[in-house]
């Protein structure tokens, strides 16, 4: 099949997504066999359905499917639905989907955790500190205990929240106590993780739920109990399992993989089994039975999640974004795909088919046709990992004709909110206070988040020019997901990014040689996020609460229902979100407007959209300006006219170092 694809990959356009060098110079140099998702993306000469986009196609019941035009009588459902009411189901169905995934992915987590605390894994705890930190939270003693016993107890109350039916999240009592009480006044704390789902799916059922306004109540309680819950449980008990994030050097793109090491990728979201792959590729029997097939040994590499998951506790590289994933295998070097879930085009298996490539399902949840399945199971972690690393090795000769381009490109990850406690603050006094203190002088303007996917439908590449833009504004960047591995290739998680930083951001960030835009992990670590913004406003000095602050979120090319469940989680806890290009409930104007007007009464915070990277920063700007308006730090400074006394009074008060403040050096 030969497509032009000059439309889609442009000319010298390199850096982005789509049109990146290491993506143009694989898809030139491959077969015409191949075929990815940027071949269907461009063959595909319609616009999308509009009623689709949307959100006013229904096909909730059999007397469907019906296409709703707001405002058009006639045009409602057969039963009578008109389009707020089915826009605001649709989308409680796009926040049940998504949230549903990181319940599944936390609860996997938690019983991995169990079965590590019981002794029954190759893991370990790592992070004692952190464990004993999540048990005093979660109101448990750890005085006197074991690490394994105290572990179990902060195992299973943790894992009791999925299936709970009432009271609340442990987590959520770390939310600022002004967040606490709206979501008390509101009633939208959810009650149990897993409850809130199938109550969302509940109500969303042809004839249930009428009400956009109850559909959307009901979609901000899923979307808490996913990041306040499930996601924040997944983070936490991955990094007590498996280590805290810490600043770590690697490298990301396509150029990762090694021309004389067998590749094998790890693709999808769940980091237990990648973890068991790491802990395996060195072992002593693998190395030799690699070396017996002529390669120097195995080189693991990240795809996806799973990619930001081993990157950021064990420094390993990571070949591809989502957008990359078939790109990787085209290059026809990779031995073995291994998947397990989400964010997987069914699309990997036939460009896998064209090449030597085992494709590997290992999720009991995830099989895909063309796809061998190796069951992956925690008790014999390191059995299956093996199993799969010899599987790579045997397909090592096989390796026919490739391609690797060069491209990679050096970063700095590693960046949990304990390590940003850290570096800000210094290992005896970790604090986010010169964090605060430096959006209080002027000198950092606020903190905004760029998360969420790469996207085929998007032409341009919003997250590079948005990134750039903010931080020559003096905006800190935090990132997640594959929008963190398009800022990695373009070198945006570099200290050396600096020098695009505007000065106030530079002189901070130099001082503690901090790249200005830092990645926080995977999509379920936008918790992180949640847990940052809360130190802040712990912190002092800039309002009470998470709506008070000068930060933004974004998700300028969100692909997936998970970015959905992670916007209205953040819109619920007090964060404006904008999302681009589109929005899921444009076919109908009464929701639409309640989602970017009607949520600030409930929660403080409303979503918003936009679709150029011109537009995304200039609301983000703008937003951030007028939360520092409102806490009364944008006031231009009456110049002062100092006299001799007052001289004197400021020579005693630099003499007592009154006005050193970290990382930023004296306060202005
Ligand atoms: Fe049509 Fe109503 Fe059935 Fe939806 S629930 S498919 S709008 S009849
Ligand atoms: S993998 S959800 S494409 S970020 Fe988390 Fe990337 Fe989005 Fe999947």
């Amino acid at each position: 099949m030969k497509l032009d694809l000059s439309k889609r990959f442009g000319e010298g356009n390199g850096g982005c997504s789509i049109q990146c060098k290491a993506n143009q110079e694989v898809l030139c140099n491959c077969s015409s066999a191949v075929v990815t998702a940027a071949h269907r993306v461009s063959k595909r000469a319609t616009e999308p359905c509009r009623f689709g986009k949307g959100g006013t196609c229904c096909r909730n019941c059999n007397m469907g499917p019906c296409q709703i035009i707001d405002g058009v009588a006639e045009m409602v459902g057969v039963c009578g639905a008109d389009a707020a009411t089915v826009t605001a189901r649709n989308f409680g169905r796009i926040v049940a989907g998504g949230a549903a995934t990181h319940m599944d992915h936390g609860r996997g987590v938690a019983l991995a955790f169990m079965a590590t605390a019981r002794g029954e894994t190759p893991y370990e705890i790592k992070d004692g500190f952190k464990l004993r930190e999540t048990a005093l939270r979660l109101g448990i003693d750890p005085a006197n205990k074991e690490k394994k016993d105290l572990a179990m107890e902060v195992g299973a109350k943790l894992l009791s929240e999925f299936g709970q039916q009432t009271g609340g999240l442990s987590f959520m009592k770390r939310a600022p106590k002004a967040r606490q009480e709206i979501w008390a006044k509101t009633g939208v704390a959810p009650r149990g993780i897993d409850r809130e789902v199938v109550e969302l799916m509940h109500r969303t059922h042809m004839g249930v739920d009428q009400h956009y306004e109850n559909l959307l109540f009901q979609s901000a309680r899923c979307a808490l109990a996913d990041g306040w819950g499930a996601s924040m449980i997944a983070t936490e008990l991955s990094d007590i399992m498996f280590g805290t994030p810490q600043p770590v050097r690697t490298k990301v793109n396509i150029g990762v993989l090694k021309k004389d090491e067998v590749n094998v990728t790890v693709h999808g979201h769940e980091p237990v089994l990648a973890e068991a792959l790491a802990m395996m590729a060195n072992d002593p029997e693998v190395v030799a039975a690699a070396k017996k097939v002529g390669a120097k040994g195995v080189n693991l590499a990240g795809v996806c999640c799973t990619g930001n998951e081993i990157l950021m506790r064990r420094g390993l590289p990571i070949a591809g974004s989502f957008v990359q994933q078939e790109v990787v295998l085209a290059t026809g070097a990779v031995e073995a795909m291994v998947v397990d879930v989400q964010c997987i085009m069914q699309g990997v298996s036939p460009v896998a088919g064209q090449f030597h490539t085992a494709l590997l399902t290992t999720s009991e949840k995830a099989k895909m046709p063309g796809a061998t399945h190796i069951p992956f199971d925690e008790h014999r972690a390191l059995d299956v990992a093996k199993e799969i690393l010899l599987r790579a090795i045997a397909k090592f000769p096989e390796r026919g004709k490739n391609f690797i381009p060069k491209h990679q490109m050096d970063v700095v990850a590693g960046f949990s909110h304990e390590t940003i406690n850290y570096i800000l603050g210094g290992r005896f006094r970790g604090s986010y206070k010169p964090l605060n203190d430096n959006i209080i002088n002027g000198r950092i303007k606020g903190v905004a988040a760029i998360v969420g996917c790469d996207n085929y439908r998007v032409l341009e590449e919003v997250h590079i020019e948005l990134a750039k833009e903010l931080i020559a504004n003096d905006i800190l960047v935090v990132v997640t997901g594959c929008a963190a591995t398009g800022m990695g290739r373009e070198g945006l998680l570099t200290p050396e990014a600096l020098s695009m930083a505007g000065p106030g951001l530079r002189e901070v960030l130099e001082a503690v040689g901090c790249p200005p835009v830092l990645h926080m992990g995977s999509c379920v670590d936008n918790s992180r996020i949640l847990i940052a913004l809360t130190e802040m406003v712990h912190t002092g000095g800039l309002g009470n609460d998470i709506s008070d602050l000068p930060a933004i979120g974004c998700a300028p090319q969100w692909m997936s229902e998970k970015a959905v469940s992670i916007g209205q989680y953040f819109v619920s806890s007090g964060a404006r979100v904008i999302f681009g290009p589109s929005f899921p409930t444009t076919g109908s104007r009464e929701v639409t407007d309640y989602c970017f007007k009607g949520m600030l009464e409930p929660y403080g915070a409303v979503w918003d959209m936009a679709q150029t990277a011109n537009e995304f920063s200039n609301k983000m700007i703008d937003a951030i300006h007028q939360k520092r308006a409102a806490l009364g730090l944008d006031k231009k400074k009456e110049r002062v006219l100092f006299d001799m006394a007052m001289r004197r009074e400021l020579g005693n008060q630099a003499l007592h170092g009154v006005g050193c403040h970290g990382p930023g050096g004296t306060a202005g």
